[in-house]
């Protein structure tokens, strides 16, 4: 199938490495997820028993060093989750949250006690792990968390709820933020904690091959170990999300490379008026300027994974790949729907359930709207999200 992406040769700004560990990722989903997806997005199923092959595979906290980890460089981490999200949102999303924010936080938070218990086993896919910071009425605002963590002699108490926690009803370990009087602190919850339990979220329209819980904590007595000693603040949870972010940004151009060679595909295969639709000037400059917007995604995030790779990455700069990314993806499978006319809406091809799942993407993470705030506040000093 023709890859839009060598429109600009994308692939030659990529070692040989690199390519080497893209190629990999997408031969294993190419067996092993891209045949039942229609199957598990059609009945919400997320098949937590590939969790042990992606850590076969290598790509759970693949950028990590050290506990099991591949310690890759940041491109190569991104093309993992590129080919990841061309499969499936949920995919990449699992990555995602068990490499960049569960593992992470771990990582760079944790004592040497919880990275020794925890990142082996994360990075095996042994165990799950989940990421709790967004609450029911504080999403983009997650300053103004409700969930306390007070102290009770040793043991630290929690109480409160996190919303939309991607792994959360699998996960056997959740990352948990919390108010402390000394401000946010984040605390590690093992699965089958007194007072600690989750509650699938249904009904959901979009990433439906993905799992998403409430988290729900009732006087859940912890130790004090179960703090991340070195997590001091809101910053702490950002942090994390700056990896995550990182992902998404690649994994988009994967979303939407897939929506344009599955367009392209059926453009060349369509005839209507005695010819085939790709040959018509209005679905050229349909796949033009898409196959622009495509080539300048994937070029901004090869720029910013060697800007990370160098370690002069700045949060803004995440914000506005995320915030580019996301937002041309999404277009890209919306019009790429339209190119298959009425097959278009069917589980049998890609463009809508990627649309429909972008739709979370553009949300999760930071919403559009907070990115381009980020961006502003770059830009002109002034911080406008109060
Ligand atoms: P503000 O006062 O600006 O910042 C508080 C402290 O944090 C620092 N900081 C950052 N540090 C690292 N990385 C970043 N990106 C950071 N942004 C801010 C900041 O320097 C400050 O540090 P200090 O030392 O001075 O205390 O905070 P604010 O309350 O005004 O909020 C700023 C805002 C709106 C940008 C932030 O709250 C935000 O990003 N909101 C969006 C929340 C969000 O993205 N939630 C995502 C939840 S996780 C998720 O969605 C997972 S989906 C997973 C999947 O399935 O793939
Ligand atoms: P709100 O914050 O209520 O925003 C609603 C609307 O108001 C948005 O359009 C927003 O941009 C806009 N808005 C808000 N504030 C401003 C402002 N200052 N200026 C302009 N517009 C504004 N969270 C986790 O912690 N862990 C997870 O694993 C996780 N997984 C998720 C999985 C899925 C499938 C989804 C959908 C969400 C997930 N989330 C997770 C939650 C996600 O991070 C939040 O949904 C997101 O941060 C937005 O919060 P909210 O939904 O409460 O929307």
């Amino acid at each position: 199938m023709k890859d839009p992406l060598d429109l600009l040769d994308i692939p030659s700004l990529l070692g040989e490495e690199e390519r080497a560990i893209q190629s990999t990722v997408a031969r294993f989903l190419a067996d092993r997820v891209r045949p039942a997806l229609p199957e598990w997005y059609e009945n919400a199923h997320f098949p937590r028993e590939i969790a042990p092959e992606l850590g076969k595979l290598g790509v759970l906290g693949m950028h990590l060093e050290g506990y099991g980890c591949a310690g890759t460089d940041a491109v190569s981490y991104g093309l993992a989750c590129l080919e990841l999200e061309a499969a499936d949102s949920g995919f990449r999303s699992f990555v995602s949250v068990q490499g960049s924010l569960s593992m992470y936080s771990i990582h760079r938070y944790g004592s040497e006690e919880q990275k020794q218990e925890w990142l082996p086993r994360l990075a095996a896919g042994e165990a799950i792990g989940c990421f709790g910071l967004t609450e029911p009425d504080f999403g983009s605002d997650p300053a103004g968390m409700r969930t306390r963590a007070v102290r009770d002699g040793e043991d630290w108490i929690l109480d409160g709820t996190k919303m939309w926690i991607t792994n959360g009803a699998i996960a056997d370990v959740a990352t948990v933020w919390a108010a402390t009087e000394d401000g946010i602190r984040g605390f590690l919850v093992p699965r089958g904690t007194p007072g600690f339990r989750t509650q699938e979220i249904t009904r959901k329209l979009s990433l439906r091959a993905s799992t998403t819980a409430e988290l729900i904590l009732d006087g859940v007595r912890l130790p004090a170990s179960a703090r991340l000693p070195h997590a001091r603040g809101l910053g702490a949870p950002l942090s994390c999300l700056n990896e995550a972010r990182f992902g998404i940004l690649f994994g988009a151009v994967g979303a939407a490379r897939d929506c344009l060679q599955t367009a392209l595909a059926y453009g060349d295969a369509r005839i209507q008026f005695d010819r085939p639709i790709s040959g018509f000037q209005l679905t050229q400059r349909k796949f033009a300027d898409m196959a622009l917007a495509l080539n300048n995604a994937a070029l901004l995030a090869i720029h910013l994974g060697r800007l990370k790779e160098q370690g002069r990455i700045r949060p803004e700069q995440i914000s506005a790949g995320k915030l580019n990314n996301v937002r041309e993806a999404l277009a890209i499978a919306r019009e790429c729907r339209t190119v298959l006319g009425a097959n278009g809406i069917s589980l049998e091809y890609s463009p809508l359930r990627h649309a429909n799942n972008l739709e979370s993407v553009l949300t999760y993470e930071g919403t559009a709207e907070i990115h381009t705030l980020v961006v502003g506040q770059a830009l002109t000093g002034i911080p406008a999200y109060r």
